[in-house]
């Protein structure tokens, strides 16, 4: 693969094929000099996939559930990508337990593919490497791409914010709903999940979701519903994949999802203009005009935005 032309190595994987498709998506994730031409490559084919977010706090079995996922949609004849964006399972060190059993799980199907996104300890830029990421898996031609994200903090809500639907998983454990709302969770979720509902008092967690969100102010006319599942027993699985495919229909019908991708497609231009302004900027200020300006700003003899006129002016 290493000698492989990049011209070739765009075409292959386009075609589906998986060991050209890894490597491409290390382009991305390293942001190897070719990575803009193989995005470029991927943009026009892109749109296709439905991508799925699971997202929760760790240890609410969002791996276990993401494995039996897969496999409901491949039942389904469904191609299915994975990925796992987990800042809390460094990869690097060799997958999790839990990682490692939905590996072997899924191995040997063809309709499958698996990647974790290394975080390397920097959050900066993770939600835009995911969503590249997705691109070239949607452009590779997966049906369903499942993107699995630790629900807590902010840089991982924006990670979370790159799907189409997004369901947040929860425990039975008393407290959950409080935390999910504080953690933001309650605006991003499309589907709640209470998994592990084989433990005690799933009912009331639900049902404590159910309470908090009609508290809310209705945002849209969809109503957003709480299911409960056993991952770890495949339970409660397909009525699960039922519920997001009625929401990715819904999303069709009222023009929601075009929408949304048009929101997130105009934040990613306006993301690189941005950084192209910045850079044009610093490249055409005279030698030490920007140490100046720091000097300046921190004996307060100009604020920052008699600073900022005066330097773009
Ligand atoms: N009792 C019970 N345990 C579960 C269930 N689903 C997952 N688990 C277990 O919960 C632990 C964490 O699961 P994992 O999928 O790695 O959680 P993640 O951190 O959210 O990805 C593992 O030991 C799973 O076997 C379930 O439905 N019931
Ligand atoms: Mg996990």
């Amino acid at each position: 693969m290493h000698d492989l032309a990049p011209e070739e190595l765009i075409r292959r994987t386009l075609a589906g094929e998986r060991v050209p498709l890894a490597r491409a998506l290390s382009w991305v994730e390293n942001e190897h000099a070719h990575a803009t031409q193989l995005l470029d490559a991927c943009f026009t084919r892109t749109g296709r996939a439905f991508r799925l977010g699971i997202t929760g706090p760790p240890g609410a079995g969002k791996s276990t559930l993401v494995t039996k996922l897969a496999r409901e949609y491949r039942e389904r004849g469904l191609t299915v990508a994975v990925v796992a964006v987990d800042p809390t399972s460094p990869f690097s060190g060799g997958a999790l337990l839990g990682d490692r059993v939905r590996m072997i799980e899924l191995s040997g199907d063809d309709g499958v593919f698996i990647r974790s996104m290394a975080t390397r300890g920097s959050m900066g830029g993770l939600a835009v490497h995911t969503s590249q990421v997705c691109d070239v898996l949607d452009a590779a031609g997966f049906d369903r791409i499942l993107l699995e994200t630790v629900g807590v903090g902010q840089s991982e809500l924006e990670v979370a914010q790159t799907a189409d639907t997004t369901a947040v998983v929860l425990v039975p454990e008393s407290g959950d709903a409080v935390q999910a709302m504080k953690a933001g969770l309650m605006e991003i979720a499309d589907v709640f999940v209470i998994n592990k509902a084989d433990r005690e008092g799933a009912d009331r967690a639900a049902q404590a979701i159910r309470s908090a969100l009609h508290l809310r102010a209705m945002t849209s006319d969809w109503s957003i519903p709480v299911h409960m599942t056993i991952a770890a027993r495949a339970e409660g699985v397909g009525e699960l994949v039922n519920r997001f495919e009625e929401h990715l229909g819904w999303l069709t019908e009222t023009g929601t999802l075009e929408r949304r991708r048009r929101v997130r497609l105009e934040q990613r231009l306006e993301a690189l203009v941005r950084e192209r302004l910045w850079v044009q900027f610093r490249a055409q200020a005279p030698a030490g005009t920007w140490e100046a300006a720091l000097a300046a700003l921190a004996d307060r003899r100009e604020s920052p935005s008699a600073l900022a006129e005066r330097l773009l002016g």
